[in-house]
Parts: C-alpha cells; sequence; structure tokens
C-alpha cells in the first residue's frame, strides 16, 4: 500500500508538470483533481469524484458526464434516509462561484454498465457536460479500492468491509 500510494504520488507529479488533461479550464469552470475508485472483478459500476472550481461571477450547471470505460454515466447525490444513506440520480447540479467537492458519500458520477474492471494506477478519460462551458475532458486517476480522496490524501480505511461490493455498500435507488 505505502509503495502505491508513493507510485501515486509520483504520478500526480508527473501529471502535474505535463501538459495532460488533469485538470481542464473552460468558461471560468475548472474540473481539477478527477479520480475514481479501483473496483473489484465483476464489478458494474464505478464512482468518479472531482472538484468542479467555478470563478467570480460565473454560474454553470453540471448536466452529464461519461467515460469511454462506462456504457453509461449518470450524476448521483447522497441523501440520508433515517440512518441509511441512499443515492439517487439527479438531473444536474447547479454551481456558482466557488468550490464544488463530489467525494465519497456526498455528490459523485456513477459510472454503469463498465466495460472492465477500473484498476488501480490506470488512468481514465472522463467527459464532463456543463450548460455553458460545455463538454471538459479530464483524465481521472484510479485510486486503490476504498480510497477516499485523490493521490492518497484522506485516504485512511472507511467503515465499508473491505472489498465492499461496488462503491461503499449504500443502497441503490432509481
Ligand atoms: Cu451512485
Amino acid at each position: 500500500m505505502r509503495s502505491s500510494l508513493a507510485a501515486l504520488t509520483l504520478l500526480c507529479a508527473a501529471l502535474a508538470g505535463s501538459a495532460s488533461a488533469h485538470e481542464a479550464t473552460k468558461d471560468g469552470v475548472t474540473v481539477a483533481h478527477p479520480w475514481v475508485r479501483a473496483t473489484p472483478g465483476g464489478a458494474t459500476t464505478g464512482a468518479a469524484y472531482l472538484e468542479i472550481k467555478v470563478a467570480e461571477g460565473v454560474t454553470d450547471r453540471l448536466v452529464s458526464a461519461s467515460s469511454p470505460v462506462a456504457g453509461r454515466a449518470e450524476i448521483h447525490s447522497h441523501t440520508m434516509d433515517g440512518d441509511v444513506m441512499r443515492m439517487r440520480r439527479v438531473d444536474g447540479l447547479d454551481l456558482k462561484s466557488g468550490s464544488f467537492v463530489l467525494k465519497p458519500q456526498g455528490n459523485h458520477v456513477m459510472l454503469m454498465d463498465l466495460k472492465g474492471p477500473l484498476k488501480e494506477g490506470d488512468l481514465i478519460n472522463l467527459k464532463l457536460v456543463f450548460e455553458k462551458a460545455g463538454a471538459i475532458d479530464v483524465e481521472a486517476t484510479v485510486e486503490p479500492i476504498g480510497a477516499n480522496g485523490p493521490h492518497g490524501m484522506d485516504s485512511q480505511p472507511t467503515d465499508a468491509p473491505a472489498g465492499g461490493g461496488e462503491h461503499g455498500g449504500h443502497e441503490h435507488h432509481h
């Protein structure tokens, strides 16, 4: 684990130092630090997380997402239903100036109908479509199963059982 975190840190430094699309800005909307969780073999869904930074005086709306690794992608939010965390599909996320972090236990992009497992250390393409800024393409890093943040930040183990099924084991509602 320690060596893989080091590798990710190196990877991140390499990405930051290159012209790769690990972070991309268009019309005042920046998509930063996109990452996904690695998936156990056989999983058909995964989740992508990222930060959206919106410049002063700009409003926009995230309306859809897609990735070549997934048959389709949906924007999901988390809500508490009593003690049960549920996620549900939303039509979009309204954005105004500031920082919006899509993260575990929060809003996320759900990757559905995965064409294969997401492997730690890989990079996957992720396209986010905004109402005004249009499509922004980035490369998301694949972080370990159960990671809580990109590049080993905040990656202390969660309460979820090891390999706890797809997507943290909470219930899916559609
Ligand atoms: Cu979800």
